[in-house]
């Protein structure tokens, strides 16, 4: 074999090795490499508050706490635009000192340039401590938000600079990370996008991004948070007088798509994803719940272009129709709007117990993608898929049981009065009242022969709108007395919440006593609704049949 022969053979034979190995379309991506601090500083004051009376699901007020982030220079553009918000809808709460959008469930989505310093003032006054993850960020270990690890939590009145180079590029999340099962659940998460330097692997031709955060909630635990906020301002976890909320989260029986569920999301402009044939869409998807969904769009299917903020090889890349997408992950997917497919296209989850509200469907985490040519008719689709949930929940109070003993001076001939109150706190819901008084004989003094018995107590009892029901005398001979009311006759003899009063009075006291007992009888549970949360049918309580 001659020597030019032999190099050609050997050159031939290299080049599938050299394909092997790369070569042309080698994926040459690592996270956090290939940029250049931008010099550029995103300056943002950041803090938590409360969100009373959120409505998350037609019907279902929540208390939720929400981060809210703001420029500390108002006049610092760069870090304003950083901010990116969503549009409340009616009714939302906007806080003293923030602009609308500024605090909200999930966090106004933080964008960033790869390369940029991000520096986060975290103070607040809120009653429990917290502070902020950069979920998928390369931060410094002093930056990780980690309470009980690597920090120590926030509390009420403290402060943190959260101060890192947003060196990790792609669609990133930041959230609480105290007691992570509440707090996230209860509203402390939201998305951070990091533009990348280097764009060779980005989606190409995109004309417009949408963001979708999923996430979960149990009313009960959400509910049971709200009551704690009787606390005194600057009341926190280890503070003496101070409770933390159960550390047992109720399994996720809301399901929410940005901080709402459907319909409520076709009324929120980041979350109804309005298209236009022949434009491509960028989906940032993040499932910041603790669940793992499907989330599955009709009509179309979605090209997968990146992982956890991370781009896909483009020999890698995918179509799906349905994408499975567990706690805490991010997928970006494309896709493309086409004239064959104008009209409106629901996207939702594939998991479908989670595309309900309180067990109804539609609703939960669930939107739509609607052409702009079929916006005025929303209207419709709208109406032929009602969601809402039965009505807000009642709490029923427990039942009142109490039995004790009145007694009065020894002192005989002496007048004496003692009286006892029997707490109503829904009339409406209560099924039987029952109060009995009874005269203690071994109290009463032995009556001289020939005398009638000498000690007698008057026993009266009002309503709680001071309505006298009662009166009876107490004696050795008529020693008791049965009070009953049922069902029905009650709500109407006691409209509003309040007591019943029992006075007890004799002008003969002589080491006499009377027994008393007490039982209001509530309604228990009358319907179990499907997601786990105790509803009531009460005839009788306004607003429910
Ligand atoms: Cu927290």
């Amino acid at each position: 074999m001659s020597r030019a022969l032999l190099l050609a053979t050997l050159v031939l034979a290299l080049v599938p090795i050299s394909g092997c190995l790369g070569g042309g379309d080698e994926f040459d991506f690592e996270p956090g490499t290939k940029f250049k601090e931008t010099g550029r500083t995103v300056h943002l004051r950041a803090t938590v508050v409360d969100l009373p009376s959120q409505e998350v699901v037609p019907g279902l007020k929540a208390n939720l706490w929400a981060f809210c982030f703001q420029p500390v220079d108002p006049n610092d553009a760069y870090s304003a635009a950083a901010v990116q918000k969503y549009t409340p809808l009616e009714g939302d709460v906007t806080p003293d000192g923030y602009q609308p959008g500024e605090c909200s469930v999930p966090g106004p989505t933080l964008r960033v340039k790869q390369g940029d310093r991000v520096k986060i003032e975290f103070s607040h006054s809120h009653f429990h401590p917290h502070t902020i993850h950069w979920h998928g960020q390369f931060v410094p270990w002093q930056s990780d938000g980690a309470p009980g690890v690597t920090q120590d939590s926030i509390p009420s009145g403290g402060a943190i600079t959260y101060d890192f180079i947003a060196k990790r590029a792609g669609t990133l999340w930041y959230h609480c990370h105290v007691d992570t099962q509440f707090h996230v659940m209860n509203g402390l998460y939201g998305m951070m996008i990091v533009e990348p330097q280097d764009t060779t692997y980005e989606p190409k031709g995109v004309d417009k991004e949408w963001t979708m955060v999923l996430s979960t909630m149990n009313r009960n635990s959400v509910e049971a948070i709200g009551a704690l906020h009787s606390h005194p301002p600057g009341c926190a976890s280890g503070f003496q007088g101070c409770e933390n909320p159960s550390s047992i989260a109720g399994e996720p029986d809301v399901f929410l798509l940005n901080g709402h569920s459907y319909p409520m999301t076709m009324d929120q402009e980041q979350s109804l994803y309005v298209m236009k044939p022949g434009e491509r869409y960028r989906l940032r998807i993040l499932n910041a719940g603790e669940t793992v969904e499907e989330v599955h769009p009709h009509g179309h299917d979605m090209l997968v272009v990146a992982k956890d903020g991370n781009p896909l090889p483009p020999s890698s890349r995918y179509y799906a129709d349905t994408l499975k997408i567990g706690p805490a992950e991010r997928y970006d997917v494309v896709i493309d709007a086409t004239t064959a497919a104008e009209g409106p296209w629901m996207i939702h989850t594939h998991v479908s117990s989670h595309e309900t509200n309180c067990g109804k469907s539609p609703g939960g985490m669930h939107t739509m993608m609607v052409y702009e040519s079929y916006l005025d008719k929303m209207h419709q689709f709208k109406a032929e898929l009602p969601a809402s949930c039965a009505g807000p929940a009642v709490s029923i109070p427990g039942d009142f049981v109490n039995a004790t003993t009145r007694s009065f001076g020894t002192v005989f001939g002496e007048a004496a009065e003692r009286t006892w109150t029997i707490p109503l706190d829904m009339p409406c819901a209560v099924e039987r009242l029952t109060f009995h008084a009874s005269l203690d004989s071994m109290g009463t003094p032995v009556p001289l022969p020939g005398q009638a018995q000498l000690t007698t107590v008057t026993v009266v009892m009002k309503d709680p709108a001071g309505a006298e029901v009662l009166r009876q005398d107490l004696t050795a001979l008529v020693p008791d007395v049965l009070y009953q009311l049922e069902k029905g006759s009650l709500a109407e003899l006691a409209p509003s919440p309040g007591a019943y009063t029992v006075t007890l009075s004799t002008s003969q006291a002589a080491s006499a006593s009377v027994d008393l007992f007490a039982n209001v009888d509530y309604y228990e549970t009358f319907e179990e609704s499907k997601v786990g949360h105790l509803t009531y049918k009460v005839g009788g309580c306004p607003g429910f049949t």
